[in-house]
């Protein structure tokens, strides 16, 4: 049987963090792509070179020439600039709108049968957009942000309930930014859910309401801190855990933006939302009843995919 493929379109930070969680995990052959010369075929060579250590057995190859691409089982797309300090997600639109031009015109010509995850951010645009120029089935494209808003919502109540991180779980819905929903009646610590956790006196609502912030701004105060760039382990993990539902058929539930169709009464549109990850892509969208707060903020979130899939289509009238 051929070794899988795993294609990584941008070989930045998430990229060269990606290649070599595949690789570690020998999850197949890894292909670095990025328009800067020379540097994912340097990361490329590095990785390799670790593998007589680590004793993983894959093939790292760097190119900035899409033809190697092809074949690709999965794909994980981060191609395009990150956020400075001070800049949100929404003024990368422009930029990262045109390399999803080129990275879907990419995907189209070499690998059409790939699923393919996309990183790049504004996450729930870019997602839209890449579809749209990969012309992909819409259940073989996704973007990652649920897995990350809720890993870091999951590792903020960990701290303040002060069990382990394993025993928790934690549910997050709608865009990534500032308007996602961590929904606390879905999550728990070991089955028990947050407002229960509350009326044990595990803690109170308002630290509850201040995580809850701190999950929707996780990303900026990585931004803060680093000073150059954004995070990269966790979202690269988290990117993994996705391609690995693909790979093994694992059919985990796994929340991400999806192209919605007409579920939570929305159509047309990349937004957050449970999947279940198997070996078609997005085998089923786990649409729950929200109460009317999370409904509330999801409609809020819808709104502002909304604002970015037209500030899209008024810089590309293809669109
Ligand atoms: O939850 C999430 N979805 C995210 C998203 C969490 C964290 C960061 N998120 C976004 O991922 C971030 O805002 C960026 O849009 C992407 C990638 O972040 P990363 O930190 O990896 O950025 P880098 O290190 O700048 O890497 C981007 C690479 C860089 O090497 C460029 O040369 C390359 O993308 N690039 C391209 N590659 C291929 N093709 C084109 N056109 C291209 N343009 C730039």
């Amino acid at each position: 049987m051929a070794r899988n493929k795993i294609a990584l379109i941008g070989a930045g930070m998430i990229g060269g963090t990606l290649a070599h969680l595949a690789a570690m995990k020998e999850m197949g052959d890894v292909v670095l792509f990025d328009i800067a010369e020379g540097m994912p075929a340097g990361k490329a060579l590095d990785l390799s070179q670790a593998a007589p250590v680590d004793g993983f057995d894959v093939n790292l190859k760097g190119t900035s020439n899409y033809a190697d691409i092809a074949g690709a089982d999965v794909i994980i797309v981060t191609a395009g600039v990150p956020r400075k300090p001070g800049m949100s997600r929404d003024d990368l639109l422009g930029i990262n709108l045109k390399v999803m031009g080129a990275v879907g015109a990419g995907i189209k010509q070499h690998a059409p049968d790939a699923f393919v995850i996309c990183i790049t951010n504004p996450l729930d645009a870019m997602v839209w957009a890449l579809r749209e120029y990969s012309g992909l089935p819409a259940e073989k494209v996704v973007g990652m942000a649920g897995v990350l808003d809720s890993a870091r919502f999951r590792h903020f109540l960990a701290q303040e309930f002060d069990v382990s991180v394993e025993d928790v779980t934690a549910f997050v819905l709608g865009g990534h930014g500032d308007t996602m929903v961590p929904v606390l009646e879905y999550s728990t610590v070991a089955g028990i859910p947050v407002p229960d956790l509350i009326k044990m006196g595990w803690s109170t609502q308002e630290k509850m309401d201040a995580i809850v912030q701190r999950t929707r701004s996780g990303g900026g105060e990585i931004v803060q801190l680093l000073g150059n760039g954004s995070a990269y382990y966790a979202p690269a993990t988290s990117a993994i855990m996705m391609a690995e539902s693909y790979l093994k058929d694992k059919r985990r539930v796994l929340p991400a933006a999806a192209n919605l169709t007409g579920q939570y009464g929305v159509n047309n549109l990349y937004v957050g939302v449970p999947v279940v990850i198997g070996a078609n892509g997005v085998e089923k969208i786990v649409e729950i009843e929200l109460n009317a707060e999370a409904q509330k903020n999801f409609d809020v979130s819808v709104d502002a995919v909304k604002e970015l899939l037209e500030a899209c289509k008024a810089i590309d009238s293809n669109l």
